[in-house]
């Protein structure tokens, strides 16, 4: 049967890129996208799914056929402590509906990321290997160490070939993130090349795992073409693109803007970066499917600067508008 993929979050930072690639790979016609709204940013077809509804998901997985599922759809770390029953509602309703859907009509595949919001204190903080203890301190970290735990479960239980990474911080020009811990790693570079005084509201020696769109989106892509018997974790695989705290970042933005200006200003998500990792092994995955990133600090920040120049170069500074 031809290879048929529905995205469930398709609007947001990570959703709105992997959409496309997919669209490159399989063909407008054999991805459907989805999300709570359509704000016409894609060619090909759209649906607006609410994933806490399972029917809704179900009418749709069996319209177009669909053999593949990627659940993008959850409220991330920050954003998430706001309503923290909420955030676990509807982080683990909108997953229950996916991986209900994917077992009763018989899904080839099903994408579930995580974060390396799952580690907590009690993991090694340099290097942090895949099996180690779960402790997450966020609300958004225990909805992905349960779900992870629950697509491991669907794979024993069930046969279903639920696939799953554990993302670090995601930078990319294409779309702006919301609600995460990390995103200032995307907010800085806009406020380079718009030539504005950067606020940051995580300390400046705070080093997170971060990892650059172009590698988030092939690592997904390598991980769900990979043959389902070269899967040997089915919890969630570590990925790893770089290390870097704000104040690396400063220095690399510099090189290009020498009179960026930065202040810093801790707030809550200081709490919540303080008990992540420092850098991450990822050796599960690359001995499993070969994964090796390709972009350090120094050419995303070229990437990231060049392609936002590209895009403020029409005068406007609502990237928002310029980018659907
Ligand atoms: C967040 N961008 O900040 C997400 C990510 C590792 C962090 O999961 O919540």
């Amino acid at each position: 049967m031809e290879t048929v993929v529905l995205v469930i979050g398709a609007n947001g930072q990570l959703g709105s890129v992997l959409t496309k690639a997919l669209q490159k790979k399989f063909g407008l016609e054999r991805v459907i996208a989805s999300d709570l709204k359509s704000i016409n940013a894609f060619h090909g077809i759209f649906e607006v799914i609410d994933a806490t509804n399972e029917s809704k998901i179900e009418e749709i997985v069996t319209r177009y056929k669909v053999t593949q599922i990627y659940h993008l759809a959850a409220i991330l770390s920050a954003k998430g402590e706001e309503t923290p029953l909420k955030t676990w509602d509807i982080n683990m309703k909108t997953l229950f509906n996916v991986l209900e859907v994917s077992r009763k009509n018989n899904i080839d595949k099903v994408f579930f990321p995580s974060s390396i919001a799952v580690f907590g204190e009690g993991a090694q903080a340099i290097n942090t290997p895949n099996d180690a203890y779960l402790d997450p301190a966020t609300v958004y970290g225990i909805s992905k160490a349960a779900g992870e735990n629950w697509a491991q479960y669907y794979f024993l239980r069930y046969g279903l070939d639920v696939r799953s990474l554990r993302y670090p911080g995601v930078i990319g020009f294409q779309s702006l993130p919301g609600g995460g811990t990390t995103d200032y790693a995307v907010d800085i570079y806009h406020k380079a090349v718009c030539e504005e005084e950067f606020d940051c509201f995580l300390d400046k020696n705070t080093t997170l795992p971060m990892i650059f769109m172009d590698d988030v989106i092939r690592a997904t892509i390598s991980l769900m073409d990979a043959p389902k018997n070269d899967i040997t974790i089915r919890t969630s695989y570590n990925i790893a693109g770089t290390s870097f705290s704000p104040a690396e970042i400063v220095h690399e933005i510099r090189k290009l803007y020498p009179g960026f200006k930065v202040k810093y200003n801790p707030d809550f998500r200081q709490e919540i970066a303080a008990r992540w990792p420092k850098s991450i092994d990822d050796s599960a995955a690359t001995k499993d499917w070969g994964w090796k990133p390709k972009f350090d600090l120094e050419r995303i920040t070229v990437t990231m600067i060049q392609k936002l120049q590209e895009k403020y170069k029409t005068g406007s500074k609502n990237l928002e508008a310029l980018l659907f």
